[in-house]
């Protein structure tokens, strides 16, 4: 990654799976650009920027257009292209994330839609001018796409579109050797998981039920999520990856005779 420079969203604190990302890419020599959602978290960020030598940080709430364009200007400006972004962010309704999803209302549907799955296209689209030729995406997944997970609800039918939204994204920008792929990372306490209900409950069955009989580590996201952003992994896009102790393969849960 010595002399790549990228574009980081969706850092809220050095919990996020976006800050593990941020510092395994930092580690291998990249420059990393960082935003904050709003004034709230900009202090944070600002805190995470001074341990990691993080120069620039930015204003950016994804469903605010002029700070879109004013990010793209603005990286226009001080570093003309980039070599890779992450977009590491969700959000949905708290009370669409517990109780039933046949309750889910037409309001929450269309705000995790729009701030989990519009916001990546919107994203893309808007910087694909400051996108090297060459260039790599991320963004972040989860397997409540594919199977039922408790409480995960409406975003779980959000990440099936974010996965969707991939595959077509990865032809549009393979006509100029842009990649983009999805990771789909098991269950880590962050600011975000705390809205999901009994996430400690997901938390300790997927330690107990995956191949490894363990969690994984924003460290280990950031260490895949790196090579997927590098020349490493040139040869993949439309990819779903996962990184979630391998949980994920399994057709019944583990049990000791
Ligand atoms: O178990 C987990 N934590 C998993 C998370 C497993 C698999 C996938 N993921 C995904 C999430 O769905 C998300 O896409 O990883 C991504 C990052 O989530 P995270 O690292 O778990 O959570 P967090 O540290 O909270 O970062 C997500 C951030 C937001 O934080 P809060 O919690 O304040 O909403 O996304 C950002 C925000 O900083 N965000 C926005 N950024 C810009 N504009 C917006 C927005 N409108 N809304 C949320």
């Amino acid at each position: 990654m010595e002399g790549k420079k990228g574009l980081i969203v969706g850092v809220a604190n050095n919990r996020s799976i976006a800050y593990g990302i941020a510092k395994a890419c930092i580690e291998q020599g990249a420059e990393v650009i960082l935003t904050y959602q709003n004034d709230k978290l900009k202090t944070r960020v600002e805190k995470v920027a001074n341990e990691l030598g993080v120069k620039n940080i930015y204003p950016l709430d994804v469903s605010n257009p002029e700070e879109l364009t004013a990010l793209k200007e603005s990286i226009e400006k001080e570093y003309g292209k980039i070599d890779f972004l992450v977009h590491s962010v969700a959000f949905a309704p708290r009370e669409a994330l517990d109780g039933k999803f046949i309750d889910t209302s037409k309001s929450a549907f269309n705000t995790a839609m729009e701030i989990s799955v519009y916001s990546l296209i919107d994203l893309v689209k808007n910087l694909e001018p400051v996108l090297e030729d060459g260039a790599s995406v991320l963004t972040l997944t989860y397997l409540g796409s594919q199977k039922y997970i408790p409480h995960y609800n409406v975003m779980g039918v959000a990440k099936a579109a974010l996965e969707a939204s991939v595959r077509y994204l990865a032809v549009d920008l393979g006509s100029r050797n842009i990649r983009i792929n999805a990771l789909s990372a098991g269950p880590i306490k962050t600011l975000a998981a705390s809205g999901i209900g009994d996430f400690s409950e997901i938390l300790k069955y997927n330690e107990k039920n995956s191949p490894l009989r363990k969690n994984v580590t924003i460290n280990e996201v950031g260490k895949s999520g790196m090579y997927l952003l590098s020349p490493l992994s040139s040869g993949v896009t439309g990819e779903i990856h996962y990184v979630d102790s391998g949980y994920n393969i399994m057709g019944m849960p583990l049990y000791e005779k």
